[in-house]
């Protein structure tokens, strides 16, 4: 029989985690035959209501689920794992800007990037937890044991995002809208790109025109999470649960050569600074991703690359006594 895979989850009795872990209990993320054990964190005071998780696991019967072990111990929850959804802290809320919560999220990684590195050294990490970009890029400073192209930040919710405008505004399905690409960071600033992406198998940029990409679709994309907190009165948790995911699931199962866009620890592709996390076109195959390196940028492609630069470069700086 295949051997379980350890997989933690950080934050696991909040909201995102409520969706997340059934979606991975379910065998959505690492295929339908593959045993999983369950290592779910969350700080003391989530103690109780993640024991309410765990009983509903216990109650949902997956057979999948070999093991679940709860704990308020990142090292206890990291040991030996094969996959890291770094969800838990706090989430944006209304009025809230992103340098609050630099500042409110950020020592949280520190101490969870050194327990990190009792991982296994491929392990695969995703930073869900906001400013992802960069609560990732202390992570994979403290844990210096595992290799930094093992851990990523989530902007796949921004590519979903904009290939649900897409699909909506063209009139196709999602699963025929291809190739979108998400540069630089999960914030106002990041960047939708449609240079390369087909929809129904024609090129997007031939279907729509280029006022509305860089006007309405830009900012539906950009402001859709601020949107759905007006909307719901909470953030996005299905639909982040739903990307994290995607992520991870193309990351360890393959992308079959489509392009997708993961936040990853530059090494200077595209002229990103290096050690910036910064979202990029990946194709993965065989439990690994590659960059893609060489696609020809617009000047309006170039400016919000330069944005986003130096958007990430800020919270870098804004981080700098944490990264001592
Ligand atoms: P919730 O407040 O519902 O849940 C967070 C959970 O994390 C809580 O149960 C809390 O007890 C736990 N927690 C806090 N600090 C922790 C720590 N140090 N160790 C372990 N657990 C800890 O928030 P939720 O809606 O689940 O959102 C979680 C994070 O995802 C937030 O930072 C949010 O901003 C971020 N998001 C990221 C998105 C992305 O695309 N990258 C989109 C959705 C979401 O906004």
């Amino acid at each position: 029989m295949t051997a379980p895979l350890r997989v933690a989850v950080t934050g696991a009795a909040g909201n995102i985690g409520y969706s997340l872990v059934w979606r991975l209990a379910s065998g959505s993320c690492f295929g339908p035959d593959q045993p999983i054990i369950l290592s779910l964190l969350e700080i003391p005071q989530g103690m109780q209501r993640l024991e309410g998780v765990v009983m509903e696991i216990v109650d949902s019967a997956f057979p999948l689920v070999h093991d679940i072990v709860a704990t308020d111990d990142a090292g206890t929850a990291f040991a030996d794992a094969d996959a890291i959804f770094l969800v838990g802290s706090r989430p944006r809320t209304a009025g809230m800007e992103r340098g609050d919560l630099v500042a409110a999220n950020g020592p949280i990684f520190v101490g969870q990037g050194k327990a990190i590195n009792r991982a296994r050294s491929s392990v695969k990490v995703v930073t869900v937890g906001n400013p992802c970009n960069t609560n990732c890029l202390i992570a994979s400073h403290y844990g210096s044991d595992i290799p930094k192209s093992q851990f990523t930040a989530m902007t796949r919710l921004d590519q979903n995002r904009a290939v649900g405008q897409l699909s909506s505004r063209l009139g196709v399905p999602p699963a025929d809208v291809k190739d979108v690409v998400i540069w630089g960071n999960h914030g106002p600033e990041m960047y939708p790109d449609v240079t390369w992406a087909s929809a129904g198998g024609k090129p997007v940029r031939e279907q729509v025109d280029a006022g509305w990409l860089q006007g309405d679709f830009l900012k539906t994309v950009a402001q859709r999470g601020k949107a759905i907190i007006e909307a719901r009165g909470a953030s996005s948790a299905a639909s982040a649960a739903s990307a994290a995911i995607d992520h991870m699931r193309d990351w360890h199962l393959g992308t079959g050569g489509d392009l997708v866009s993961m936040a990853v620890v530059s090494q200077g592709q595209y002229g990103v600074p290096e050690g910036l996390v910064f979202s990029m076109p990946v194709r993965c195959e065989g439990g690994s991703y590659e960059v893609v390196e060489g696609l020809e940028l617009d000047d309006f492609g170039k400016a919000k690359l330069a944005e986003n630069i130096e958007a990430l470069a800020g919270e870098r700086e804004a981080v700098a006594d944490l990264l001592g």
